[in-house]
């Protein structure tokens, strides 16, 4: 399991801006746009309560605080608890919290006391990841690489199958591609065979995942990875239109996935 970092999360307001212009850029929408098509609800005035947890790796330094500009950012309401764990829950339900937003090494959640609803970060980051991909407005054609078949990518895999999307898919683990293949009825992607996509959506811990081989002009890599899954130098080559953001984006798919 990957852990984020205090310094992935630096300037997260900045990172944010960033990252929704491009959105804008590929799909025409920005990311409050993409949300709302994906989960089709108004938005509300919840008020969220984020509480920092101790357990495991203990609290990650920006974490919470990043997860405060970032709901401020997409117009929520929001308020970070002084007490941390179970103390902090009940400090959050007490202050007027609807909705829960917390994390451990493992679950990274939201919850919506009102409704009852829940999210999880994983999926909600591959599917929205996913569909940000599957807007690309350059697109030549319904076929997308998917690069990484974990808990956030298989996800994303199979939103795209639903949308129609071909989808070719590749994981380093082969019993994960199997599965993948099996289960969604995507198609095994043979490195050794390469061809080129417009569409890219890579989810994997590592760097230097998509080489250069599938890599087509104006392509869209949309990739919530963390490092980045292509070089500098390959983004500049082939003008590569990078969606890639710590937090925020997945956050804003669990948020009105839950509203
Ligand atoms: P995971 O471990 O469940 O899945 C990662 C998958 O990538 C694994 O199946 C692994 O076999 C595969 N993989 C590793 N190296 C590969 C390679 N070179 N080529 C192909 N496949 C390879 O992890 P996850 O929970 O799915 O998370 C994936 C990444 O997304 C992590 O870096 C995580 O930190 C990041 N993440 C980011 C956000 C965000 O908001 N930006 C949110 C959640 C997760
Ligand atoms: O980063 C994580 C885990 N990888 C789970 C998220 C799933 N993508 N957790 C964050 C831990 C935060 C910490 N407990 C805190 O500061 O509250």
């Amino acid at each position: 399991m990957a852990l984020l970092t205090q310094d992935d999360l630096i300037n997260i307001n900045m990172q944010l801006q960033k990252a929704d212009s491009n959105v804008r850029k590929v799909t025409g929408l920005d990311i409050k746009g993409v949300c709302k098509a994906l989960y089709g609800v108004p938005r509300n005035s919840e008020k969220v309560g984020i509480v920092p947890i101790t357990s495991g790796n203990g609290i990650i330094g920006n974490f919470s605080a990043s997860l405060h500009a970032i709901t401020k950012y997409f117009g929520f309401d929001s308020f970070v608890t002084d007490m941390p764990d179970v103390s902090g829950y009940y400090e959050a339900v007490r202050n007027g919290a609807e909705i829960i937003l917390m994390a451990d090494d493992h679950t990274f959640l939201a919850h919506n006391l009102k409704n009852g609803k829940i999210a999880n970060n994983q999926p909600c980051t591959g599917v929205i990841y996913a569909e940000i991909a599957s807007r690309h407005l350059k697109a030549d054609s319904k076929e997308v690489l998917v690069v990484g078949l974990g808990k956030v990518g298989f996800p994303g895999a199979a939103h795209l199958m639903n949308k129609g999307f071909k989808v070719y898919g590749y994981d380093a683990d082969s019993v994960l591609l199997k599965k993948a293949v099996s289960s969604l009825g995507i198609a095994p992607f043979n490195l050794e065979n390469p061809k080129k996509f417009s569409i890219i959506f890579e989810a994997t811990p590592c760097a230097n995942t998509v080489p250069e081989a599938v890599i087509s002009k104006n392509c869209v890599l949309s990739t919530p990875g963390i490092p980045c899954a292509i070089s500098e130098e390959l983004q500049e080559k082939y003008n590569v239109e990078l969606i890639m953001e710590p937090l925020g984006i997945g956050t804003a798919s669990m948020l009105y996935s839950v509203l």
